[in-house]
């Protein structure tokens, strides 16, 4: 099994019966679509479940910096390479906030820093993938921050508060790299047949993994059912994937690129795509840490938290002798 499986005590989604009345009370306050927030009680597979989703995205903004900090001294122009920098290092603000939602929940981000570096904890997938070419930057700010949006757009309503409200300044963040990775997208389309060309790899080689992001097929997801019920998730997976092919193919037909999936059709009826089947074998493997890039992913991060030891360090003692100045 590709899950963690974090103990959170459940083992099935709890009906109003098995809930004591307090959890009662706190179901009834999710269902009126009152936010919870950090000093409100909860109970403990809640709050396990937050730390958990929460930390896993958080470890996939940070990891997610690193496929396109190759790309940082091999920008095209100046202006390409100031937007990436900027797009970067908002990555990184995510994480900070990210970090900081869960540290609400009582957890050390030392402690989920630990768990990323020692293999227990999981990013998204879609970061163990090369990042081969220039047009690999416009695919992934397209289609990674896109499938991005889309997921997290329902967690701005999300029930717990500190985790919806980091949500809303990250959307408008992840929709500004959205458009940077398009434009990219359409100057290689309208440039030689070339630079066309490498869109169109990109985009073959990103396609599948994107709706990867979205996880495994709503008869596979183990967390979704109760996750749903306490409105930390407000969609299926697979509903999320549908919405991101339905909102992808007019624009990859609107750069005249090629739909990597022989079954996809418009499905006339549901007023939807039909697509193909995702390689959910890919998946598992990538999720279980053999991706093309699972260890140096892992092993850049390890390394990059060890050389700021030393800065830490500095800005602990920085703080501790102010502290001192303000004492005395
Ligand atoms: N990769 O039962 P479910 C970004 C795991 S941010 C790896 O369906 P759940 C911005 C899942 O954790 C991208 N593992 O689980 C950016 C669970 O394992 P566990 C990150 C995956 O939690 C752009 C198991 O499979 N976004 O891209 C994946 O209900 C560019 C069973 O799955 C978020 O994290 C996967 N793709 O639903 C940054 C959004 N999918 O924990 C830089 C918040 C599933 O039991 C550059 N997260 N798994 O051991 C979510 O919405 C959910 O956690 C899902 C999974 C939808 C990802």
């Amino acid at each position: 099994m590709y899950a963690q499986m974090v103990e959170t005590g459940l083992s099935k989604v709890r009906t109003l019966d098995d809930m004591s009345p307090q959890e009662r009370a706190f179901q009834a306050r999710i269902d009126e679509g009152v936010k919870i927030e950090p000093k409100d009680w909860m109970p403990e597979a809640y709050r396990k479940t937050l730390v958990r989703q929460i930390s896993q995205h958080a470890h996939s903004e940070i990891v997610g910096q690193l496929p396109e900090g190759n790309w940082v001294t091999r920008a095209p122009t100046l202006e390409r390479k100031a937007i990436l920098l900027a797009k970067i290092q908002d990555e990184a603000g995510h994480g900070l906030y990210l970090y900081s939602a869960a540290e609400t929940l009582g957890v050390s981000r030392d402690a989920l820093l630990d768990d990323l570096h020692a293999g227990r904890a999981k990013y998204s997938s879609i970061f163990n993938y090369p990042a081969i070419s220039w047009a690999d930057m416009g695919a992934i700010g397209w289609l990674v921050d896109g499938s991005a949006i889309i997921n997290q757009i329902p967690l701005c309503r999300c029930s717990f508060g500190p985790y919806s409200r980091a949500m809303v300044r990250v959307c408008k963040e992840e929709s500004f790299h959205a458009r940077q990775g398009y434009d990219i997208m359409l100057a290689l389309c309208r440039g030689t047949p070339e630079q066309k060309q490498m869109a169109q790899d990109a985009l073959n080689r990103w396609w599948w993994p994107a709706l990867m992001m979205f996880g495994p097929s709503d008869t596979e997801s183990v967390n979704s059912a109760q996750s749903m019920q306490w409105r930390i998730k407000l969609f299926s997976n697979d509903e999320l994937r549908q919405r991101m092919v339905d909102q992808t193919v007019p624009q990859i037909e609107y750069l005249g690129l090629t739909v990597p999936d022989p079954d996809l059709k418009w499905n006339e009826q549901r007023g939807r795509y039909d697509f193909g089947q995702v390689n959910w074998d890919e998946f598992h493997e990538v999720v279980r840490g053999n991706g093309p890039c699972n260890r140096e992913r892992i092993a850049t991060r390890k390394k990059a938290y060890d050389d700021g030891q030393w800065f830490r360090e500095g800005l602990v003692a920085h703080a501790d002798k102010h502290q001192a100045r303000r004492a005395a």
